[in-house]
């Protein structure tokens, strides 16, 4: 009896291991699950997360109408009610996209806007706080970049040296700017090596960096927007410092790709550290949660168990039984209500 208790405790532990090892080193592939209890309203299109009312959680605007929601959930289960007092002051624009990010570096978020009729981006400064935005349009900002129509701006720090870089996907194009001045006080060069490689599956698109992959670079999302358009991913192959863009399918694994995107964001939605996605698709907004490199193993035997964070919680289960007379199920991921298992149909 001893020997079987122990082969049943130990056996499908080392088992565990070793696809655990042969699957991490064999693939980067990177799995993620719908979850449909995070998805917001569905009433505008082209979305962008940020905190806007500091308490910690990403708050949400949604362009071509000018609207926001609060989150009044919290940093791992938002809960949307909207409050389109977040975005009070910004006009309307053809075509609106927006970005949020900090570009004087004064602890708030500030809003980029993107439009139609080949204008400069526009920028509103907060001159409020980061509790309270306030917005007030400076156009000196993007003086000077060359206009062009259907923009949709990105900003993110690109090389590493402490400022925002600036992403412009126009017609069937993209445009990077270098940030040459400093985080108060941007300056922008042309310098398209910041994306050489990219290709843009469709003629408009939303770019969007983050690092889906946890090593520590940005990658690159491009998902359709104007309801045209897969989504594609190009993995940084680089380094922090100077990004190389491959396409690399493999870190979206779990995620439908198909033609008619609204525009897409990447934000920690679930409060676990890693980036998670939403979708704009014809049938309404997704929420696709980042799982890590999770095994098949975990998907189809142990649920979905993310194997960096939660290994010892499962050595801790399997030896439960024999300790408690409780079964193995302590040991699974504790999965949230309502997601749906990887690879089941959508
Ligand atoms: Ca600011
Ligand atoms: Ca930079
Ligand atoms: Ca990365
Ligand atoms: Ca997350």
């Amino acid at each position: 009896m001893k020997v079987q208790r122990w082969l049943c405790g130990v056996l499908p532990v080392l088992l565990f291991l070793l696809v655990v090892l042969i699957t991490q080193y064999a693939t980067a592939q990177i799995y993620w699950i719908e979850a449909p209890e995070f998805a917001p309203p569905w009433t505008g299109y082209n979305p962008e997360f940020g905190d806007l009312d500091g308490d910690g959680d990403c708050d949400l605007i949604y362009a071509v109408v000018t609207q926001s929601y609060r989150n009044v959930g919290s940093p791992s289960f938002p809960s949307w009610q909207r409050d389109d007092s977040l975005v009070e002051g910004v006009e309307y624009v053809n075509c609106m996209t927006t970005c949020l990010a900090d570009l004087d570096a004064d602890g708030d978020l500030d809003l980029s806007v993107g439009e139609l009729n080949g204008w400069p981006l526009l920028y509103y400064e907060n001159v409020g706080s980061a509790e309270q935005p306030v917005w007030q349009r400076d156009d000196s900002m993007y003086e000077g970049l060359s206009p062009n129509s259907w923009t949709c701006p990105e900003l993110a720090d690109l090389d590493d040296d402490g400022d925002l870089d600036l992403v412009m996907a126009v017609y069937w194009g993209l445009r990077a700017y270098s940030n040459t001045g400093t985080p108060e006080t941007p300056s922008w060069i042309r310098d398209d090596s910041l994306v050489d490689a990219v290709s843009l599956p469709s003629p408009l698109v939303d770019p969007n960096f983050g690092d889906l992959d946890g090593d520590g670079d940005l990658d690159l999302v491009l998902g359709g927007r104007a309801g045209e358009g897969p989504i594609t991913c190009y993995e940084n192959s680089g380094s922090a410092q100077a990004p190389t863009w491959v396409e690399n399918e493999d870190l979206l694994t779990g995620v439908p790709r198909p033609v008619g995107g609204w525009g897409l964001e990447l934000a920690d939605l679930d409060g676990d550290g890693d980036v998670d996605l939403l979708v704009m698709r014809g049938q309404g907004p997704k929420v696709y949660l980042n799982q890590g490199p999770a095994t098949p193993v975990e998907r189809s035997s142990w649920g979905r168990i993310k194997a960096r964070n939660e290994l010892q919680d499962l050595l801790e289960a399997l030896n439960a039984p024999a300790r408690a007379g409780s079964g193995t199920a302590q040991g699974r991921r504790r999965v949230r209500q309502g997601q749906r298992p990887l690879g089941a149909p959508s």
